[in-house]
């Protein structure tokens, strides 16, 4: 069959198969394989009562797809060999496709491990997401290491793997005037409309079914209304035609930290308007009541950026359907469900209140009104003393700002965050009048990630062994991994292990060799940080670490040492000055270490640039330390680390998000484990950290800022790293200084196991042996049992 679409194929191009492009491969491939998945899209889950997912993103990381819909087609082999008769590598033909960048970081490619896992497991479910035209900036370095943004088109129109449906078309107001038809009813008049239209990319589940990730594109209902704009009305009637062209044309590269822009409240109330109104045309399309809507449906809300959804589906009840305010708040409470990603008060979406009154003034009132019912709430549940405090905390409307953490937790049946330790201090430290008000609303899901990407197609020598050595398919139940535990010690098993992490360096190192012109060690230890630029990530203590080494290096040259390879990738917001610092800062330092003879075979560093899904596929079979060193208390959970260890790299980490968790599977001995704790974090803030008192008692830390400061890895300017180095001796918010001795005591543990290969190889085989609680399967049928499902 494939034969006769190729001959087709080539037919109308006038060309010989031996003629084509890997281009032309990669759009042949990509176009049979999507046919045959809208043979019969949606393939839905089997008719059973359960509740239909929608889950509402505004980031869906999903990153190549040509490559996993095959595998999860089965017709993997089956291309590999049609290819290989005409001299073609499949995998030189899936590097054709652009990733679709349409997410930041964690949040967007959880994400889509979700949809994946669904898919997988038959959960019902539709992601609801934006058609950026732009998804997020490619990164470069320019001549002083500093990061340099470009925009990334990613042909989002001929994007291959996606179905246009115009049929789904909906029609979204903004501003206007709001009448009040007296007792409830009101009437919204908006001054502007824009268009959305859907696309579905289909997520092919593994040996599961069909269904959509569907992304609502802006365009214009009218052309620029020349009459208007005659009359001397022009602004409105340029908005028309402008924002709807620019609605979703750019994905904001903010992650943790909000800029509380208008046309970024455009987009999240537009992808909610869109998605209401869809999930209701079809609920409302198979017969069933408004009443029922909980029953059949559930609304996941990742992280607040949807939160509008909720004042959205009240207006809609009530407005549209007539609805009473009771009637419609008990659908409303029993529809939606709220994760929690991130407690860092720059993350938390606050919008002000005037902006909302003009762009949304029915939104508004509704808040208002759900806001009031709260007060009364509050005033039961808290004696008079408490009162005050309990309001302040719990208040949606406060200080003229709307708290959109506040009203996803005030409209949801349950709220959840994405590790046992974030979870704990969502309910201790964020919300804990709510979690007395709310009583078992609060909930923990630990995120996860799919196997199928970050295993089987990213590793395929591992899955191989793997495959040889399991009963069953582990690609489809990760627990099935424990299998391989009692081999871990076995000598034969350890040299394949050991191998094909050695293939995978050898890969890596190609990449490396390519893209930044480093020769590397392939022998050294790969030592992995890649994820956002973020202080709290603290990507500068790894640094200070490696200043330190360098110069303990240069001092002594004839110490012994383990050679190693520090890899480091992300990006930083275009407007985050202190986590560009840091780049910048990486970057100096890896030039001087680079170019010294010194070093040679001993200490390198190899800075990547444009992280995105498909380099991390590349970088993570290849690492043997994934560092994870956030500040305790601030990384939610990570699900880079789970990638990283799943595929054989020690932890190297603080007691922060998953990594607890991580370290209590793993094994302690199987991890190394550093730093403050959350508890001992809030000490050293009880007593006042004074960074600088570190700086001055640490010789080799001093040693190692004041190589910064000086001009030693900034071309001789003293001011390049100047508010680096500032930020680091006077406020040093994330105490990298007073985890530095710590962490560089770790460092050299990690050296020291690593020297014992017998031992080491046995660590990394019971890491992917026993972390199969990590794959986002488990996390999907967490949801289920504590969440969507919950009795
Ligand atoms: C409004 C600006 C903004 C943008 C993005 C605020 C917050 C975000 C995200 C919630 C940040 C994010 O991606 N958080 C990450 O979520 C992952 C998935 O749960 C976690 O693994 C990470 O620890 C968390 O930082």
């Amino acid at each position: 069959m494939a034969e006769q679409a190729l001959h087709e194929y080539c037919e109308r191009l006038s060309l010989q198969p031996k003629d084509l492009s890997t281009t032309m491969w990669y759009q042949f491939i990509a176009q049979i394989s999507q046919q045959a998945i809208l043979q019969n899209f949606p393939k839905n889950a089997p008719l059973t009562n359960t509740r239909k997912v929608n889950y509402l993103s505004m980031e869906f990381l999903i990153g190549r797809l040509l490559g996993n819909n095959l595998m999860s087609l089965g017709v993997y082999q089956d291309a590999e060999s049609l290819l290989a008769k005409y001299g073609q590598n499949l995998v030189d033909v899936l590097e054709q496709e652009r990733d679709p960048s349409l997410g930041n970081g964690g949040l967007g490619r959880l994400a889509a491990c979700y949809l994946d896992s669904m898919a997988s497991l038959a959960q019902p479910a539709v992601g609801y997401g934006l058609h950026y035209q732009y998804g997020l900036f490619k990164q470069g370095f320019g001549s002083t290491g500093e990061q340099r943004e470009t925009g990334d088109g990613w042909n989002r129109d001929f994007y291959l793997q996606q179905h246009h449906r115009p049929e789904l078309q909906q029609t979204v107001g903004f501003a206007g005037e709001v009448l009040h038809c007296g007792d409830d009813r009101y009437e919204w008049q908006p001054a502007w409309t824009i268009c959305g239209e859907a696309f579905d990319l289909p997520v092919v589940g593994y040996k599961g079914v069909q269904q959509p990730l569907r992304l609502w594109q802006g365009y214009s209902e009218t052309a620029f209304d020349l009459a208007q704009f005659n009359d001397g009305d022009y602004l409105l009637a340029e908005s028309k035609v402008v924002d709807a062209s620019k609605l979703t044309k750019v994905l904001y590269p903010n992650d943790n930290h909000q800029e509380g822009k208008e046309l970024r409240l455009m987009q999240q109330y537009f992808h909610c308007a869109c998605s209401i109104a869809d999930i209701l045309r079809e609920h409302l399309a198979k017969g069933r009541s408004l009443q029922q809507l909980p029953e059949f449906e559930v609304i996941q809300l990742n992280d607040t950026h949807p939160a509008i959804a909720i004042p959205e589906l009240m207006r809609v009840l009530l407005d549209q359907h007539q609805l009473h305010w009771e009637d419609a708040w008990a659908i409303c409470s029993k529809t939606f469900a709220y994760t929690n990603h991130t407690l860092l008060p720059e993350a938390l979406e606050q919008w002000d209140q005037p902006l909302l009154a003009k762009m949304l003034p029915r939104h508004l009132i509704i808040i208002d009104r759900i806001n009031n019912e709260l007060y009364q709430q509050v005033k039961a549940e808290f004696s008079e003393d408490e009162f005050s405090q309990a309001w302040q905390e719990t208040a949606v409307l406060m200080n003229n700002k709307v708290r959109m953490a506040n009203l996803c937790v005030v409209g949801s049946f349950a709220v959840n965050g994405v590790a046992q330790i974030h979870s704990d201090l969502v309910v201790s430290d964020l919300f804990p009048a709510y979690a007395r008000l709310f009583k078992g609303r609060f909930h923990n899901v630990t995120n996860g990630i799919t196997p199928r990407r970050w295993i089987r197609q990213s590793n395929p020598a591992l899955s191989q062994l793997l495959d040889q050595h399991i009963q069953g398919d582990w690609t489809k139940d990760l627990e099935l991994l424990r299998q391989i535990e009692p081999l871990a010690k076995d000598p034969q098993f350890q040299t394949a292990y050991r191998q094909i992490k050695q293939q995978n360096k050898q890969v890596l190192a190609q990449v490396i060799q390519e893209t930044i012109g480093l020769k590397v060690n392939e022998n050294a230890i790969f030592d992995v940080q890649i994820k956002r630029f973020h202080e709290y990530k603290r990507q500068h203590l790894n640094l200070l670490n490696i200043i330190a080494t360098y110069q303990e290096l240069k001092a002594n040259p004839a110490q012994e040492c383990v050679p190693r390879v520090f890899i480091f990738a992300g990006k930083a917001a275009p407007g985050y000055f202190m986590a560009k610092q840091i780049i910048q800062a990486i970057n100096g330092v890896a030039k001087v270490i680079n170019s010294d003879p010194d070093m040679q075979g001993k200490l390198q560093v190899a800075f990547l640039p444009d992280y995105r899904v498909s380099l991390a596929e590349k970088i993570i079979p290849a690492a043997d330390v994934s560092e994870q060193i956030s500040l305790a208390g601030k990384e939610a959970s990570g699900t880079g680390n789970m990638k990283l260890a799943l595929n054989g790299a020690i932890t190297l980490g603080t007691l922060d998000g998953a990594n607890v968790e991580i370290a209590e599977y793993a094994g302690e001995e199987n991890v190394v484990i550093f730093g403050h704790t959350v508890d001992s974090v809030r000490q050293l803030r009880t007593e006042g950290y004074v960074s600088k008192r570190y700086y001055e008692q640490d010789e080799t830390l001093r040693k190692a800022i004041d190589a910064l400061a000086d001009g030693t890895f900034s071309d001789g300017e003293t001011e390049r790293f100047e508010a680096l180095v500032n930020d680091m001796l006077h406020h040093d918010y994330f105490c990298v200084l007073a985890d530095f001795a710590s962490y560089r005591q770790a460092q050299q543990e990690i050296a020291k196991r690593y020297q014992n290969q017998t031992a080491w190889v046995e660590s990394t085989i019971l890491n992917t042996a026993r972390l199969g609680t990590f794959s986002s399967d488990r996390s999907i049928r967490d949801y289920q049992t504590r969440i969507w499902y919950k009795a």
